[in-house]
């Protein structure tokens, strides 16, 4: 599949004087403001106002880029392949509740719009599509590819999978079936032993070793010169991990792991050895599932190399309604004192992490979601006080890709009243978890083309952080840099993306104030 390149039509421009269109650049002159919170002798808090000034620069042209999963063949894998035909076809297609046309609905990047500012005549707000925010890449446009360890080819994936009406598998059916994951490196002690039978399409060698890594790295690169790619983003959609034990000497540095990965120790994880091939490659990599790939180790080499990695576990549906619905709650003075989670389903995920040991990863990646939000209120809640919270996950066939999640929220009202709420939400989880695989390339993408410099002499533009928490929203545990905070409310993620794209082209962030309505 090759990856094409569009010409960028800008919906809007900017201007201002802090702001400088070129022909391959958009550059910024930005104030950043914040509130710097000190204490007097008397231990009263001082706020100052402080602005700090940088300069954005975003290169325009976004070139040919591709996409190389990891668990191509999955649910997830053969669904957004599916979904990306159909739509750059603009395919629609029969179902018993009429035709149905292809669409991206569930994308940040490709469904919603954001606010641009007021209507200088009308006083009426005007809100753009989210992709036209920044020069971004469209999702018809990128090459697909990647590896599974089942053979299978992305049709016949996309039938075991049991997610698409048969008369839109019809119309893409022939495009998949040419389509064939490249082989992938297996360590059966990482996943359930319920996958075995599904290992036909293994690289040689059942451990960690060097050639691995090289093989990988290959993979890509000729993914890349085959296609015609400036750049490819790489993303874990594989089966979820056990997670891998943090032992000193073995995956604590980037050195360590290195060596680790040479002398084949047995808690190296494939996930970890792709994302150490990604990151020599210079390609982002992002986890979508929750194990820990990203040991010390492999964040030390992201850091050293400058490479871009993102992670961890895409945040689909019961997760992103819980970190809406917590954020509410609590920053509405309610206080919430348990979460039950209980969720069913049939897919090959469920079975999968019907294993204890795989659940457990996915167990840790759904429980911490709530923690910024508990810990930002001190009215509700004492120091190291936490609602209970519990996550459970059975695996039911019956109901293959078709989820059960239901949650009880129960929460401490006004003068010892209780309010509890109960959420049933039943959908195709690849449907949910797709859009978040297209919105992570794109984003990730884009941040390869954003620099930034501060505002002081002879300063250089450089890149983000390695970690890219800008990619937040997509996902159930953010990873973030070193020491900084986990941000999960859903609403500041949200903010955060936009605001920091609003920068890039020198508008301050959407305070909603509307004070233009308000004073007259
Ligand atoms: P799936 O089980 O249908 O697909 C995973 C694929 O990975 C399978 O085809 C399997 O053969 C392949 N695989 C396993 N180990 C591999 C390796 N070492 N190299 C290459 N391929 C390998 O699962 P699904 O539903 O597509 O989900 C994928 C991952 O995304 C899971 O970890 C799941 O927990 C995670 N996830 C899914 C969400 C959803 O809503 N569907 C949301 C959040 C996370
Ligand atoms: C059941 O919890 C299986 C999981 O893989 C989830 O379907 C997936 O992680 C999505 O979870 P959530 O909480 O984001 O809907």
């Amino acid at each position: 599949l090759n990856g094409s390149v569009r010409q960028e039509s800008s919906l809007f421009t900017v201007q201002s004087p802090n702001v400088v269109y070129t022909d391959d650049e958009i550059k910024s002159k930005y104030a950043y403001q914040t509130t710097e919170i000190t204490r007097s002798a008397d231990n009263k808090l001082v706020a100052t106002p402080k602005a700090t000034n940088y300069n954005f620069k975003v290169n325009r042209k976004v070139g040919k880029v591709g996409m190389m999963l990891v668990g191509w063949g999955g649910n997830n894998g053969s669904t957004v392949t599916a979904g990306i035909l159909a739509n750059r076809r603009k395919l629609s297609w029969e179902t018993r509740d009429g035709q149905q046309t292809s669409n991206y609905y569930g994308s940040i990047v490709m469904g919603s719009t954001v606010k641009l500012g007021t209507d200088a005549k009308t006083g009426e707000e005007i809100n753009i599509p989210f992709h036209d925010l920044l020069p971004m890449a469209h999702p018809n446009d990128l090459a697909i590819g990647g590896w599974d360890i089942s053979s299978l080819n992305l049709a016949e994936s996309m039938d075991r999978a049991q997610v698409l009406e048969p008369t839109l598998k019809n119309q893409v059916r022939k495009e998949m079936n040419e389509m064939k994951p490249l082989p992938s490196i297996y360590y059966p002690d990482f996943i359930a032993a319920n996958q075995e039978d599904r290992a036909d399409n293994v690289v040689k060698g059942d451990k960690a070793c060097w050639e691995h890594v090289e093989h990988i790295q290959k993979d890509i690169r000729d993914f890349k010169a085959k296609n015609g790619l400036d750049k490819v983003i790489v993303m874990w959609t594989a089966n979820t991990e056990r997670y891998a034990d943090i032992i000193p000497g073995v995956n604590d540095t980037a050195e360590n792991l290195i060596n680790s990965i040479k002398t084949g120790h047995l808690e190296v994880a494939p996930s970890t050895v792709f994302a150490v091939a990604s990151i020599l490659e210079d390609t982002p990599f992002i986890n979508g599932s929750p194990q820990n790939t990203f040991v010390p180790g492999a964040l030390q080499l992201a850091e050293q190399r400058k490479a871009f990695i993102g992670g961890d576990d895409f945040k689909s549906g019961q997760t992103k309604m819980k970190s809406a619905l917590v954020d509410f709650l609590i920053n509405a003075g309610i206080k919430l004192t348990s979460i039950a989670s209980y969720n069913h389903l049939g897919n090959n995920d469920g079975k999968n992490l019907s294993s204890q040991k795989q659940f457990r990863s996915k167990e840790i990646s759904k429980s911490n979601v709530v923690d910024d939000m508990v810990a930002a209120n001190h009215i509700l809640y004492e120091k190291d006080e936490h609602p209970d919270h519990t996550v459970v996950i059975k695996y039911m066939p019956a109901v293959g890709d078709n989820k059960r999640a239901l949650d009880e929220y129960y929460a401490e009202i006004f003068m010892g009243g209780h309010q509890t709420i109960s959420l049933f939400n039943i959908c195709e989880d690849s449907l949910l978890a797709s859009p978040l695989i297209i919105d992570l390339v794109i984003l990730a993408e884009m941040m390869t083309r954003i620099s930034w410099q501060a505002d002081s002499e002879g300063a250089e533009y450089k890149g983000f952080h390695s970690v890219l928490s800008i990619l937040s929203y997509m996902l159930k545990a953010p990873l973030t840099p070193p020491g900084t905070p986990v941000v999960n409310a859903l609403g500041k993620q949200r903010s955060a993306l936009i605001n920091i794209f609003r920068a890039c082209v020198g508008l301050q962030p959407e305070s909603e104030m509307t004070l233009e309505h308000k004073l007259f």
